[in-house]
């Protein structure tokens, strides 16, 4: 790769030099080998999270703190079961996929350090309670440094929700040997076509990038299609 050249920008203004933390050190590392090893697309779709919403709201009232995130570690666990696919990693030679028969997800924490990905083992185990608990526990553990690498370790698919800050759409760097992410940006009411009416409807977007190596456009796709379908009728996922 071409080398960036080295610049003194003290000769265009007041310049100070703040060094990297070790985490955002090594976060950059595995960003830059990621960005360089896998052939990059990123599959945009809405979700109808109205009734979502409201479901939440309820749940809130009765006192039981639940962000959207639960809800869609719980979609993600049903898309991966019906696009075994984004389960999956490449084998060092790049000549097989590893089909895994287990649901770990990764969240990403933004920490004043830098980024941390805790993970949820067996999420399809796990009620929308328990993650919601699960979720906030392990947050917490990584803006307090407390966590152990087995908790940062195993995950089979990445959530990287910017959705409580903004955005409309972003593409997210697949956390490799992972073959899938999913970006979350802000939801926001739009008004949508019934067929006979625009209707105000609370849409989430979501920004799915994944391994072209591993998985094709079609079955992207599709797992957009079923994450949406899933949050935008949340009683899917008692199928
Ligand atoms: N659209 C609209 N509102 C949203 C939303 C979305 N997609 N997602 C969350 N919100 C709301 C929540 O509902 C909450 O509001 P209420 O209290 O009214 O319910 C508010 O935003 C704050 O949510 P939160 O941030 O406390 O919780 P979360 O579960 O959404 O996120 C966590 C938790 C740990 C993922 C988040 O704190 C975080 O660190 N996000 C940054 C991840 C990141 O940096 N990714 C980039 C990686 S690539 O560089």
């Amino acid at each position: 790769i071409p080398a960036v050249p080295a610049i003194d920008f003290s000769q265009f203004g007041p310049v100070r030099e703040e060094p990297l933390t070790r985490l955002r050190k090594v976060g950059a590392f595995n960003l830059h080998r990621s960005w360089l090893n896998v052939p990059h697309v990123t599959q945009f779709e809405e979700a109808d999270i109205t009734e979502l919403e409201t479901f939440r709201k309820a749940q809130k009232e009765k006192g039981v703190k639940m962000t959207p995130l639960p809800f869609i570690i719980k979609a993600c666990v049903h898309a991966l079961k019906a696009i075994p696919q984004f389960n999956a990693s490449l084998n060092p030679t790049g000549d097989a996929l590893i089909m895994k028969d287990y649901f770990h997800i990764g969240f990403a924490v933004d920490t004043p350090d830098g980024l941390l990905v805790p993970v949820i083992r067996d999420a399809d185990k796990k009620s929308l309670t328990q993650l919601a608990q699960e979720t906030v526990e392990l947050a917490a553990k990584a803006k307090d440094k407390k966590l152990s690498p087995a908790e940062m370790q195993g995950a089979c698919f990445t959530i990287s929700s910017l959705g409580s800050i903004g955005g409309t759409a972003f593409t997210p760097i697949v956390n490799t040997p992972e073959v899938g992410i999913l970006g979350v940006s802000k939801a926001s009411m739009k008004p949508v076509w019934n067929g006979k009416e625009f209707m105000p409807r609370l849409m989430l977007p979501l920004c799915l990038s994944y391994d072209h190596r591993a998985i094709n456009g079609a079955d992207a796709a599709r797992f957009a299609a079923v994450l949406a379908a899933a949050l935008g009728d949340i009683r899917e996922l008692l199928l």
